[in-house]
């Protein structure tokens, strides 16, 4: 075999050795050291058409911009595929899939011989986080896939910079990515964090393939985290501007598919004139203790991986600005003049429409036109409330971190623990129903701690014992609070309007932490009474709004029930604090029954 390298000035040993050991066991026709340029981008979106795996859409429409179609099968996260490889089974934990690492490179070498025999092999340098930073680290993907050469460049900063970042230095993440032929039975997803490795194979979904963000931001990062003493977490963060001038940054956690991005870039209700919201990140945040005692946070990422069903022009007007140039559309529906549409976008859908299949949609048939999992890919350059501080190496200052789920009942529209640990133990508990974002069942309960669950990489119960620990760093700890947009009334409808008047639940956390605002202390924590929050201007009968704020005993008896079989199944790395603030719940909710 020739390679034709195209790169040859490449100085780091570590990388070059790397690269071409992978060569060797894969046997490309090529190898492509990707710059990140301009002129790369064209060249590759060119290939990528050519080969049907993109198609462009209208210049006019969505300029600059194009529609993938995965194969149906590969259309989402695969968490029983997708596995932590540490040296110890404990290591990974009770909710990781694991298995040994010599076995699982073993095996997944013998899938990977020659398996990009024909094809040309990229290799993609890029940063997470921004350049500059303490918190940025470099990231090398090794991939077969133009689709996702293309998705990383609009995800991270990818090429020239990352090159120039990385020097000498070995402590790269060194990602391999291969698509084989899709076929599900030769798919995993690896992480060797012990090894600073991910090798994903037989998968082109971008949760799968995209190394840099699940794989890399959360599995691998959180186990750095550990170590190094920071937080790599599952959250947004966002800027809030008062009329007055002066931001407060917040984090939140929500499951996959709750409204992060939504969230991220919300637009202020009309009664809120003077306030508005700026996105540092809408998925992924990594947190540090700075040098005057406060929480940091970068986004480590440099673009949106969003959900298009849903988006519209009330939802998430900003989102709708951005994906209208220079984006990549998977699994979307499209017009016959070349442009997109999903469910959920508020103009009907036009009479013709190809579904995200690439055949002629049916409405009568039943079929969504867009997979419920379709999604953009945009830069984050293209938001129209992006922070000024979203490229700031020393991050933003974080005042509130926020947990949320998908709870139809139970959990109060908003709750602000009483302390750090009740904190991480609102966080340790959270639950929310099923999405589409993940392969499997849709709408059935599940614990997804901090949203972590399918992404710590490391034992979930030292992943709380680091929690409680940073308590003992952080001089000046953000303030926690636990959300629930999603509770329902006994008429099976929203008791919260939720998307831009989310805001004015922001605005309560603020003044609680200004000591502006009252709360009730309950069993499960403090909540606002109707009075507390302001809701002025919005339609919003009372006692919705208190069914909407109520702790009721019943639903918090079943609540902790659910909790004990949950800390159970997480075994002896449980902290103890954690059982012991479960045990005090428990007595309260018990003392509290009439
Ligand atoms: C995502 C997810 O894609 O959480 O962000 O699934
Ligand atoms: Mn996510």
């Amino acid at each position: 075999m020739t390679l034709k390298e195209e790169r040859n000035e490449i100085k780091n040993r570590a990388l070059t050795e790397w690269v071409a050991e992978i060569a060797r066991l894969t046997t490309p026709d090529q190898v492509v050291w990707c710059d990140g340029s301009e002129a790369e981008k064209d060249r590759l979106a060119a290939l990528a058409v050519k080969s049907g795996s993109l198609i462009p859409l209208s210049p006019q429409k969505k300029p600059g911009s194009f529609l993938h179609r995965s194969d149906p099968n590969d259309v989402a996260r695969t968490e029983h595929l997708t596995f932590v490889c540490t040296p110890s089974q404990r290591d990974a934990g009770p909710t990781n899939n694991w298995s040994p690492p010599d076995q699982t490179y073993a095996k997944l070498r013998g899938w990977l011989k020659g398996s990009m025999r024909g094809r040309t092999m990229y290799v993609v340098p890029y940063v997470m986080g921004p350049l500059g930073s303490p918190f940025a680290k470099v990231g090398v993907e090794i991939t077969d896939s133009v689709y996702v050469v293309l998705n990383m460049r609009i995800m991270t900063r990818m090429g020239a910079p990352a090159l120039a970042m990385l020097g000498e230095r070995e402590d790269f993440c060194r990602g391999v990515h291969c698509t084989l032929d899709l076929n599900p039975d030769r798919r995993l997803i690896c992480h060797f964090p012990q090894d600073n490795a991910i090798w994903s194979v037989g998968s082109g979904y971008g949760g799968n393939a995209l190394l840099s963000k699940k794989c890399f931001a959360l599995r691998i990062a959180s186990w750095q985290g550990r170590g190094e003493g920071w937080l790599a977490e599952h959250m947004l963060i966002l800027g809030l501007q008062s009329p007055a001038g002066d931001t407060r940054y917040i984090a939140a956690a929500f499951p996959s598919a709750c409204g992060k991005t939504n969230l991220a870039m919300l637009t202020p209700p009309a009664e809120f004139a003077g306030w508005k919201v700026f996105t540092v990140g809408d998925d992924i945040a990594w947190l540090r203790v700075g040098d005057d005692g406060r929480l940091w946070a970068v986004n480590p990422e440099n673009g949106y991986f969003g959900v298009a069903p849903g988006t519209n022009s009330h939802s998430n007007p900003n989102a709708m600005k951005m994906v209208g140039h220079d984006s990549i559309f998977t699994n979307v529906a499209m017009t016959t003049d070349g442009d997109v549409w999903w469910e959920g976008m508020e103009t009907a859908p036009p009479e013709k429409l190809i579904d995200w299949r690439g055949r002629p949609w049916n409405p009568g048939s039943g079929d969504k036109a867009a997979h419920p999992n379709s999604r953009f890919t945009t830069p984050m350059a293209n938001n129209p409330a992006l922070s000024p501080h979203a490229n700031d190496p020393q991050g933003v200052p974080i005042s509130a971190i926020v947990f949320g789920g998908r709870r139809a009942t139970t959990m109060p529209l908003v709750l602000e623990s009483q302390n750090w640990t009740h904190g991480v133990y609102l966080g340790a508990t959270m639950g929310s129903e099923t999405t589409a974002a993940a392969a499997g069942a849709v709408g059935v309960v599940r614990r997804d701690p901090m949203a972590m669950l399918p992404f710590c990489g490391y034992n979930m119960g030292d992943y709380f014992a680091h929690w409680l620990q940073m308590e003992g760093a952080i001089k000046n700890p953000p303030r926690i609070f636990m959300v629930n947009w999603f509770r329902k009334g006994s008429d099976g409808k929203f008791l919260w309007p939720g998307f831009g008047e989310n805001l004015r639940v922001l605005k309560w956390m603020l003044d609680r932490i200004d000591g502006r605002a009252t709360a009730t202390d309950t069993p499960v924590g403090r909540v606002p009474r109707v009075e507390d929050l302001n809701l002025h201007g919005l339609d919003t009968a009372g006692d919705r709004m208190r069914e909407d704020l109520a702790v009721k005993t019943d639903e918090w008896s079943a609540e902790v029930a659910s909790t004990a079989e949950f800390f159970d199944k997480l075994g002896p790395a449980m902290p103890p604090a954690l059982r012991d603030k479960h045990r005090g719940l428990v007595n309260s909710i018990n003392g509290a029954r009439p």
